[in-house]
């Protein structure tokens, strides 16, 4: 497989981008890795470089240079507008910019299930049911899902627009049956989305395997991902030790979950 040139890693002091740094160690020559706070412990092929995703200057002097960008970076949680804005909507339009300006690279976006979360649980989607955010948050998710698509019309930047479901070590609550995906499952997309000869601007679920079959990926088959882990290991655990909620409870009724019922939050 020809390695990436350099790889940069937005978000590489968080969750996801930190497990970023282990899985797609062998991906790229080198690693540019990104956040407001510091990373420890620089691999050879690694370097760190601050940056605020507000700021357009560092965005473009980050991304110069690099063929492909993994955006872990941002708000991922429902937060304030101020903090959303910054993080979401200015920083995706700063990176979608910085990419335009400089050598257009291709783009793994985190998007995230909220930008759907408002769909009922007994719904079934593929990429092209509409968006139906649950929050300020899920409503980032979709203006940076809609920002990508307009780069790639207009300027032929390829982005894969994975609305990830839940990533964690393994599913934390009942409704996380339905969305989680692996850590294994998760770098095995982002691979395949750099390798692919052509991907195109698609939107994809990441999600392991599992029963409740919430979402469609049959349009991306192209890419050859296939999930190799199940939440269906956690089952019999996660329904010994959690009792059944209400059938109107947001967890319930929702895909987005307890998402679904957070205030606007002013700070
Ligand atoms: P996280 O909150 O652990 O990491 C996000 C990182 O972004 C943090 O290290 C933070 O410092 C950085 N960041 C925040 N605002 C920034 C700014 N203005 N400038 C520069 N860096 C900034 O989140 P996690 O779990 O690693 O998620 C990564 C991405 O994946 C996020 O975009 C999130 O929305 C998305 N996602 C994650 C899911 C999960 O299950 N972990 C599920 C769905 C989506
Ligand atoms: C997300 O978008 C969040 O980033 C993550 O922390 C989880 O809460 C996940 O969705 C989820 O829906 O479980």
């Amino acid at each position: 497989m020809a390695k990436l040139k350099r790889l940069l890693i937005t978000g590489a002091a968080g969750a996801l981008g930190s497990q970023a740094r282990r899985h797609l160690a062998g991906l790229a020559e080198e690693i540019r890795l990104s956040d407001l706070v510091a990373v420890d412990g620089l691999a050879a092929n690694e370097e760190f470089v601050a940056a605020d995703l507000g700021d357009a200057t560092a965005l473009r002097d980050l991304v110069d240079g690099c063929d492909a960008v993994a955006h872990f970076g941002g708000v991922s949680t429902e937060k304030s507008f101020d903090l959303i804005e910054r993080g979401n909507i200015r920083g995706v339009y700063n990176l979608y910019e910085a990419a335009r300006v400089t050598g257009r690279p291709r783009i793994f976006l985190a998007s995230s299930n909220h930008a759907i979360g408002f769909y009922r649980t007994d719904e079934r989607l593929d990429a092209f049911a509409a968006p139906m955010a649950d929050g300020l948050y899920g409503a980032s998710k979709v203006y940076g899902e809609q920002l990508a698509l307009v780069y790639w019309k207009k300027f032929g930047i390829e982005t894969a627009r994975v609305r990830i479901g839940s990533c964690f070590p393994r599913p934390r609550n009942r409704r996380m049956l339905s969305t989680w995906l692996s850590y294994r499952d998760l770098f095995a997309l982002v691979e395949r989305c750099f390798i692919v000869p052509r991907l195109g601007c698609p939107v994809i679920y990441g999600v392991s395997q599992t029963r409740s079959g919430w979402w469609d990926n049959s349009h991306v088959a192209y890419l050859g991902w296939e999930p190799q882990d199940t939440s269906e290991v956690w089952r019999a655990e996660l329904e010994a030790s959690e009792p059944q909620g209400a059938v109107d409870a947001p967890d319930a009724l929702y895909q987005g979950g307890m998402f679904t019922a957070e205030p606007i939050h002013q700070e």
